[in-house]
This record gives structure tokens, sequence and C-alpha cells, in this order.
């Protein structure tokens, strides 16, 4: 009668006359072949567990939910209690011999509370240690349903994702703005599993095969005896890996470019760097490299601003990443694929698509875009999300597989690998981050951390006790079906391919696609970075790399390290520039970038409330800058001072705007009216913090605005008034306007001196 039953005699009578047991063979002969097993294959429920088996309860005897539903309980509930649940009285005193005595070992709250706090840490991530992160909502165009069956990219699906961005080589506690790659990681929570894209916001790799990874962090990371420089590669060990590895050629180019000093997450792009393979409902593949394109346009800071931010803010990107969404602000990435036909010798136009190293330009290959990214949720705990999300290139979903490319198949192996010791045991993936939305029927039992109350007594398949579940699948059910990809017959050896040894036309390619502007950066770059390193044959090494890849690019960084710019050992490479490389030249749209309005006491108020909606209904951020703290101005319209003269500097503005007289600072700087707390009016000597912020904001090449007096601060500061991407006007709005035509450009790149 009990179905359950009856679905368990099935499978034994389905089991009758399966494998043979040796008395039906002859001793010393082979006994009768075994025939195959009939395996169970209709789905049935697990025996419901016995009546004294019911597991832990989830909810009490009073229906309050119980500790084994800790997600939910966390922090919650009006009494403090101990970590089983029994209430304390008090949490600031150790229990001790009287006010004055010893303090007794019987205290089990205190040891509790100190064993608890002494274990708060995990280790950090041994790569991309600091990162920030953001959850959103991914939405599939459909565009690309003919090269792929993954469900989540067909038309208009939504799929929940968590992304977390990072710098690569410094620890935890680092700065945001060092010249380093940033890590664009995105966990895709689909409805056939997750599928993880870990990719950079540089297309290329240093190295092309995986084996090298831990000797180029090492190389990276901070000198093992002194332990610095932290989260640098301006550092010998770091330049002498690159120039004696020349494949690292391109990869360093970009960082050097201002690709590596990004202004915000927001406006970076995002790179798979690895070429994958995409399988279509028809079982035919496209090879295909992942691209993210940021709605607001790829900025970046130049090198003094970010040296500045390291000291002024070093959570720059974290905040602003955290702050923009909390504002409503969403950051948005278009997904885009470039895809090539899947043929045997994997390379598009001469290019070998299975090395890391090389991009295919966007104009022999345009980026198609196939959905759209959208940030719009805040973590709500650090820890728990964005420190313990773990991502894998090895997640995938049916209908994206991947290629032969050697520094991806060491990646299947180190990111499952790493997670045993950073989260300590390979129950990962119970995490509530890393929890599938797909639902889970895994055998995989027990081990550190386990939360999961397995029911069922046979996890191993096929079985006959739980209802012969689970079953396989089968790729019509959605199961993930490898590729039967050819390999072709060879000799086991420890080689690259011959088309890995060209380390230097793909760099140059980018060299040549800079704007001036651009290639003075880089050449700055260099010379920074070089100049910092001791040993002056690791600084030649890199001169002749740099000779390899282009002469004028190999000159100006030789003219700042006053040393000789040597010739090319191999041929310059002939390619054509890639416009789509260079960051100059084209307008993107304004939303959300900041706004400094400097003014005082004696300021145009009436210009300033105005220009300050005018920022607001333009969907930028005002930010109201004064001597001192408080209040302009009176009663209802009284304009908040958002940042004083103490508290900011120029970094923290796209643009700035002096809006009538920003008179004078603190005691320091000049006679402060007592009553009304701010400088006097009149007080002679400019301030020099407002000569530090304009000069900076001219030297970074923003647009600056003056009206109604504010110009004498701009003379002042030594900015004349006719300098390109300055602007004088009568009314504080009408200068606005002109400021936001200069800011879809990011910057005002007429004013660095190799445009001139
Ligand atoms: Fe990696 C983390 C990106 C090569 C080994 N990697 C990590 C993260 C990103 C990348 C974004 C941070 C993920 C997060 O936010 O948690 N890594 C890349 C890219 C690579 C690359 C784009 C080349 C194309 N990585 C690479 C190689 C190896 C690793 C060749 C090892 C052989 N990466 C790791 C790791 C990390 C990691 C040690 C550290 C923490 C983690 O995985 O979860 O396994």
């Amino acid at each position: 009668t009990n179905p359950l039953k009856r679905a368990a005699d099935k499978v034994a009578d389905a089991l009758q006359g399966g494998p043979q047991g040796p008395e039906d063979g002859i001793p010393g002969k082979p006994g009768p072949k075994t025939p195959p097993v009939a395996e169970p294959t209709d789905p049935h429920e697990p025996f419901p567990p016995k009546p004294d088996q019911t597991g832990p309860d989830t909810v009490s005897p009073t229906g309050q939910p119980t500790g084994a539903d800790q997600a939910r309980m966390a922090q919650s509930g009006s009494y403090l209690t101990n970590a089983q649940g029994t209430r304390l009285y008090d949490t600031d005193h150790s229990l001790k011999a009287g006010p004055r005595g010893p303090v007794l070992l019987q205290d089990h709250h205190l040891r509790e509370k100190v064993m608890h706090f002494d274990h708060e840490r995990i280790p950090e991530r041994v790569v991309h240690a600091r990162g920030a992160g953001a959850h959103g909502v991914f939405r599939s165009y459909g565009t690309a349903a003919n090269v792929t069956k993954a469900a989540f990219l067909a038309e208009d699906v939504e799929t929940p994702v968590f992304v977390r961005f990072s710098t690569v080589l410094g620890s935890r506690g680092s700065s945001d703005t060092v010249r380093d790659t940033r890590g664009f990681a995105t966990k895709f929570y689909t409805s056939e599993g997750v599928f993880d894209l870990v990719g950079n916001n540089i297309p290329v790799f240093f190295i092309q095969d995986a084996i090298k990874f831990p000797d180029v962090i090492h190389a990276g990371k901070p000198h093992p005896d002194r332990e610095i420089p932290q989260a640098q590669s301006a550092h010998d060990t770091f330049w002498d890996f690159v120039t004696l590895h020349t494949e690292a050629a391109h990869h360093t180019l970009w960082n050097m470019s201002d690709r590596g000093i990004p202004r915000s997450y927001r406006t970076m792009e995002g790179f798979g760097v690895h070429t994958f393979r995409l399988v279509n409902a028809a079982g035919q593949t496209t090879l295909v490299k992942f691209h993210w394109k940021p709605k607001l346009g790829v900025h970046s800071l130049v090198w003094e601003e970010a040296q500045i931010i390291n000291g002024v803010d070093p959570d720059f990107h974290r905040r602003d990443l955290a702050d923009a969404i909390e504002a409503g602000a969403y950051p948005q990435w278009e997904f885009g694929i470039q895809t090539f036909p899947d043929t045997p010798d994997q390379t598009f136009e001469g290019i070998d698509l299975l090395d890391p190293t090389n991009i295919v330009p966007e104009e022999l290959a345009p980026v198609q875009p196939i959905g759209l990214l959208t940030l719009d949720r805040n973590p709500s705990n650090f820890f728990a999300e964005t420190e313990q999300v773990a991502f894998h290139v090895g997640h995938l979903v049916p209908g994206i597989d991947i290629t032969d490319d050697p520094l991806l198949a060491g990646r299947l192996f180190s990111y499952l690998d790493t997670q045993i010791t950073r989260l300590a045991g390979p129950n990962f993936p119970q995490i509530p981050i890393n929890r599938p939305h797909a639902p889970v029927n895994d055998m995989l039992r027990d081990g550190f951390h386990q939360t999961a109350v397995h029911r069922g007594a046979a996890p191993y398949r096929p079985n006959s006790l739980d209802g012969g579940c689970p079953f396989t699948a089968g790729a019509d059910l959605g199961a993930y079906v490898e590729t039967p990809v050819r390999v072709p017959e060879a000799t086991k050896v420890r080689e690259a391919p011959e088309s890995f040894s060209d380390h230097f036309s793909q760099p140059r390619r980018f060299w040549l696609s800079m704007s001036p502007p651009e290639r003075e950066h880089i050449i700055g770059a260099y010379t920074f970075e070089l100049g910092k390193c001791y040993e002056v044959a690791i600084r030649e090494r890199a001169l002749q790399v740099l000779a390899n890849i282009d002469p004028e690019l190999c000159a100006g960084v030789a003219a700042g390290l006053g040393l000789p710019a040597p010739e090319p050992t191999v041929p310059l490479a002939d390619v054509q520039p890639s416009p789509a490389l260079s960051q100059v030249g084209r307008t993107w749209p304004t939303d959300g970038r900041i706004i400094g309005i400097l003014t005082g006491p004696d300021g145009d108020l009436d210009g300033v409330r105005a220009v300050r909606q005018a920022v607001l209904d333009g969907g930028m951020v005002p930010l109201i800058v004064a001597p001192v703290g408080g209040t302009l101005g009176d009663g209802a319209d009284a304009l908040t001072v958002q940042r004083t003269y103490a508290t900011a500097r120029s970094v923290e503005f796209d643009a700035v705007l002096v809006a009538g007289t920003p008179g004078v600072g603190a005691d320091a700087y000049g006679a402060r009216d007592a009553k009304a707390g701010q400088p006097t009016a009149g007080a002679a000597t400019p301030d020099p913090r407002v000569g530090l912020l304009l000069g900076e904001a001219f030297r970074h090449g923003k647009a600056i605005g003056a009206a109604k007096g504010g110009e004498a601060a701009l003379e002042a500061a030594g900015i004349p008034l006719d300098a390109p991407g300055v602007i004088a006007g009568d009314t504080a709005t009408g200068v606005l306007s002109e400021l936001t035509r200069l800011l879809g450009a990011h910057r005002v790149w007429e004013r660095f001196p190799s445009a001139a």
C-alpha cells in the first residue's frame, strides 16, 4: 500500500537477474558474462525519515525559529544571548572574585566571546585580496541565442548576479587607486546552475601558461624580506620578471597606460580574457571573447591624482561604488561577445586565440551586445558576501565551454583548491552568497562546516534505497555535457607552440592606438616605475623590451631614466592601430559625475543655489565647498556646506566651479567672524588650499569654471582664464552647461603638454 515501498519493490525486481554469483561459473574457468545492471529509472521520493530521524528542529516549541536557521536568526531579537542561546545579563565585565579580585576561569561568556573574536579573520585571497562587491541583475537581449543554448542568454531572461571588483597585488587593507590590474568577477545565479565569469579590466594576461602564475605573483607581491612595497608593481622583482618573460610586455603596457588607474569601478571595461567556446542547441560551436562595456564610458585617473587619493581616501573606488548604488545611480555594463569560427587551428586573422596575451581588435571582430548588467544593491554584510564569495572559472552552464588555453587549464584547478584554505573546507558552496539559485542535488557529503542535514541513506548511484534518485539527466534534460572536441594525436611535451613566441606585435598595436596624452601618461608611468627599481640592469633590460615595441616609447622612458635608448633587437611589427583601444576622443554620459562648487559666505549664494539644482537636474552630484562647515545663508534657503577647505581635495571632483569669492579658511589663514563662524568678509590673503585645489584640478585636465568674481581665485592660483577648458561667465548656471559639455570627454585633453 505504501507507494514508496511499492517503488522500492519495483527497483528490487528490476535488480533480479543482475550480477551473477561465482557459483554460476565453473571454478577456474571464466564465468558467464555479467549482464548490464538494470538501473532504476523512475524518480521517487526517498523513503521518509523514520519517526526517530526528524533532524534538527527549525522551530522551537514556542514557535520561534531556532539557531538551525542561522541566516534568519543573525542579529535579531531583543535580548543578548551567548552562542548557545542563553540570555546574558552583562557583557562588559569579566566574572571576578570581587570587584578588584582575579578573573575566574569559569567565566564561559568571557572565554566564548574572546575565543570567537580570536578567529574572526580568515586568510585573505592570495591574489585579489582587496575588493568591493555588489548585487544586481543581468537581462539578456537574446542576441546570443543562435550561438549558445545557455538559458540565461535567451531573450529577455533576468538573472540575479553578484559582482566583485578587486585589485590584484595589494592586501585586504591596501589602497584602491594603486597602479594595478583590476578584477571583474561576475557570478550569474542562472536557472541551470552558477556561471562565473572571472575576468579583469585588462583583456590580456602576463603569462601564457598557468604554471608561471606563482612566479609572476611572487615577483609582483612585496619583497619577501621587508614586505615592501605594498600593492605596487614599482619594484625590482616585478620588473625583473616582466622583462625576463617578454610575453608579459603586452599586459605590462596596459598596466602602465591609464587602464592601470581607473577613475571608478563604474568606468572600467571588463574582459573574460580567454577565448571560450559557445555551443548552441544544434551542437554547433563558436569561439568567443567576453566583454563588459560600461555605460558611462572608460575613464581613468591621472597618476598624481591616484597617488593623492591613496592617502586622502584609500577607499575611493569602494566608496564610489557603494555611494552610487545607494543614490540610485546604478552602474551598468553591456555584455558583449566577439565571435570567431571554431576552426581546428583556433586562430582568427592570424591571431592565436589560445594565447591569452593576445586581443582581437574590435575593428576586426566587433563586440556584439548580448545583455545588460545593472548593479542595484549593496551588500548588507561585507564579510558574508564580498569576502566569502568564491568564484571559479570552472563554474560553467550548458552552452558555455572552455578552450585549450593553457592559462585557463591551470585556473580550472586553482580556484577550487584555494577555497579549501581560504574558506576552510569543501562546503563553501553552501555559504549563502555562493548558493546556486538552481536546485542542488549532489552526493557530496559531510566535511568541515557542513550545514546541510542531508536526508536519505544512499548518497551514491545507482541505488535502490533512496527511490533510485538521483538520476543523471542527459543533454536533453539540461545536463552539462562537454563538447566532444577532437584531441589531436600528439607527444607529451613541456613546450609552448611557436605561435606563442610573438611578444611584441600586440603591444606595438596598443601603443600605436594611443592618443598623444595617453602616450605621455604611459611614458610617465614606465619612467616612474623603473625609476623605483634599484638595479640598473633591470632598467636597461626594460628599455630593450620597449625598444622592441616602439622607438618613441623607448626614447621617452630612456630620457626620463637618464639612460641611452637601445636599438630594437627584432624588426618592428607592421600592425595597424585599433582606435577602439583609446579612451580619448569620444563623448560619454555625465551621469553621477561630481561637481565641486567652491564658494564662501560672501559668495554668489543665489547663483550657487541655482547651479546646485542645475547639477542635480543634469543627473550629476553637486558638492558645496566652503571655508568652514555649517551652512551658508539663512533660513529655509540656507545651503549646507558638504566639504570644507580642510576636508576637500581636488581629486574628489570631476569638475570644479568657483561661484563668487571663495573666501579664506580657518584661523590659520585669516580672521574669522566670531558670530557666523565663517571668515570675515574681504580678508585679504587667498587661502592656499583653494590655490592647491584649483592648481591640481588644472594639472589633472579637469574642466574649471568661474562666475561672479570666481575669476580672481583662478588668477591667484596662476590659472590663465583663456587656457583650454577654463570657462568664466556671468552666471554659475551658464558656466555649468559648458562644464558639462567638457565633462563628456572626461578630461580637457588639450591641457596635457603632448597635445600642445
Ligand atoms: Fe585568478 C582570484 C582573475 C589567472 C588563481 N583571479 C581571481 C580573481 C579574479 C581573477 C578577478 C578574484 C575573484 C574574487 O573576486 O573572488 N585570474 C584572473 C584572470 C586571470 C587569472 C582574469 C587570467 C586570465 N588566477 C589566474 C591563474 C591562476 C589564478 C593563472 C592560477 C594558476 N585567482 C587565482 C586564485 C584566486 C584568484 C588563487 C585567489 C582567490 C580566489 O582565486 O578565489 O585561485
